[in-house]
């Protein structure tokens, strides 16, 4: 199925999603960063050369960006600041495009906050 089908087809809910197996091994993934809060690992349909997402470990109800309070701001700085040193990691100097996808419209496919980091080719505008 494609991302837009995969998204349409996508529940919102709390439900525990494929990004807890992930946090906890339990489905293997390439992590490219990982701290005590935040782990960064390759998407599995990358979308360019480089195509990286990063989450919290811990989801604490950010099911999505629409569903965030006061108490995730650290945690919504922290996942952006990640994702400035991953792209340096992964040498994108020429830039790179950050994408939060949210609910139905928004294209989200997975209900826990994710950050797409996508470089190393070209970016359009306007997206898809
Ligand atoms: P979104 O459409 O914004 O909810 O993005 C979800 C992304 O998650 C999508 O680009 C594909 C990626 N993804 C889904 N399942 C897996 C998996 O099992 N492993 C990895 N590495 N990525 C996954």
């Amino acid at each position: 199925a494609s991302e837009k089908e995969a998204a349409l087809a996508a529940t919102p809910s709390d439900s525990p999603t494929i990004f807890d197996k992930i946090i906890s091994k339990e489905i293997p993934s390439t992590v490219v960063f990982e701290d005590d809060k935040v782990l960064a690992f390759r998407d599995i349909t990358p979308q360019g050369p480089v195509h990286i997402l990063l989450i919290p470990k811990v989801r604490d109800g950010l099911t999505g960006l629409s569903k965030a309070e006061e108490r995730h701001i650290d945690i919504l700085g922290r996942l952006l600041y990640t994702a400035k040193l991953v792209a340096k990691q992964e040498g994108l100097d020429e830039g790179f495009r950050i994408v939060i996808n949210d609910g139905p419209q928004g294209c989200q496919s997975v209900y826990h906050i994710h950050v797409h980091l996508i470089g190393g080719r070209q970016m359009n505008w306007p997206p898809g």
